[in-house]
């Protein structure tokens, strides 16, 4: 039986009703990382791994979920709205949002399952909140717009769950277009799709199997040390509002050796901004060469100047370096683990696939995983 076929089966099992079935996807970033609680751009596409969701109104006040992977369930009241400080959050943290946003609601039954590895950076927990969403927005006629159903995702993950995560990965998982990349403005949300056009070339994920934790990484620390850039910079340039604001010349005058880790982490961002809009221009002329060097650059940076990567992390973008016909490749996400975007001419594929589980194994005595991408629409109704 396939998961939607057990989803299904559960959920006729458990509440004795047929189901809504709602796909939502994870994301990639292709390039375009840790810029976007700076107001900056990225550049993400929503993939063929999700979260499916099985939902139906119930006739009461009450919220009956059901975690097929984790063979866990849930049972609360619509009107205590509680952090649980488990997999149930990410669910009641969306109902609780569509509440204060004044949104009117019912109980629901719901066994969601995915096929999105947990912690591997590829926003199983953004999918799940837009899944619920989209779901209540189905099943309650709200009426509610793609774009303020993630808001309501993401202000779930900051203010239930606790993590100050950005919009990018509730945007990718909702707003995705199947062959085409998000080219998003984070500060209006202004957004264009790109059309991918790789011919010949993967988007291939390898996963480093270390596991990360956004609410325990230094993930907040980062957004910290950004904000203190620009709070001292604001004292020279008071018309800064972001790091999307700042330019090199402005860090190398005043940064630089008043704060050399602030410099670091802000030069980091302001150089990740110009290499995506870099990176757009290349895409449009189907320069993927100049593309991958780009996502090349965008991995030192992120290793050595934000330090969000990890020994597992590095060690996978160096073997991918040494494989002819891998154009690019870094790590993907808030980091500290999870996966590595790579892009891989389509005819050294099983060469490469070959050579990192090798090397992987021997240089890190772990397994890697290799996911070739399909670039999926986002959240939706399976009919
Ligand atoms: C995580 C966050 F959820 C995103 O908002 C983004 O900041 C990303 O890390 C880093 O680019 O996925």
């Amino acid at each position: 039986m396939d998961l939607l076929d057990q989803l299904t089966h559960s959920f006729r099992q458990t509440f004795n009703a047929e189901p809504t079935l709602v796909c939502s996807p994870g994301r990639v970033n292709l390039i375009g990382e840790h810029t976007d609680y700076n107001e900056g751009f990225v550049l993400p596409a929503a993939i063929d791994k999700a979260i499916y969701l099985a939902v139906s109104q119930r006739p009461d006040n009450e919220l009956h979920f059901v975690a097929h992977d984790l063979d866990k369930t849930y049972q609360g009241s619509l009107t205590s709205l509680i952090p649980t400080h488990t997999w149930a959050d990410y669910l009641l943290g969306v109902v609780a949002q569509f509440r204060l946003a004044g949104h009117g609601l019912g109980g629901i039954n719901c066994v969601f399952g995915g096929t999105i590895p947990m912690g591997s950076g590829l926003s199983s927990s953004a999918a799940l909140e837009n899944g619920v969403g989209f779901a209540l927005n189905e099943l309650f006629q709200l009426g509610i717009q793609r774009v303020d159903m993630v808001k309501l995702s993401q202000r779930a993950e900051n203010e239930f769950v606790g993590a100050k995560v950005g919009i990018m990965d509730m945007f990718a998982s909702m707003m995705g277009k199947a062959n085409h990349v998000i080219k998003l403005d984070c500060r209006s949300l202004d957004y264009t799709y790109a059309p991918l056009r790789m011919d010949g070339i993967s988007v291939v994920l390898c996963d480093s199997q270390v596991k990360h934790s956004l609410v325990t990484s230094e993930y907040n620390t980062r957004r910290a040390q950004c904000e203190a850039g620009v709070r001292f910079l604001q004292t020279f340039y008071p018309e800064i509002r972001s790091l999307r604001d700042v330019t090199m010349p402005m860090l190398d005058q005043h940064l630089r050796d008043a704060e050399p880790l602030i410099y670091r982490r802000c030069a980091y961002v302001v150089q990740e901004n110009q290499r995506l809009l870099d990176g757009v221009e290349a895409l449009e002329a189907n320069d993927i060469a100049t593309f991958g060097q780009l996502m090349y650059g965008s991995h030192e940076g992120l290793s050595h100047w934000y330090e969000v990567s990890c020994p597992e992390l590095d060690i996978l973008v160096d073997i991918a370096r040494q494989q002819p016909g891998v154009l690019g490749a870094r790590m993907m996400g808030g980091g500290f683990g999870g996966c590595t975007i790579n892009l891989v001419q389509e005819d050294v594929l099983d060469d490469f696939r070959k050579l990192i589980t090798k090397q992987y194994k021997a240089r890190t005595g772990k397994d890697t995983y290799l996911h070739v991408c399909k670039i999926q629409d986002g959240t939706h109704v399976i009919s």
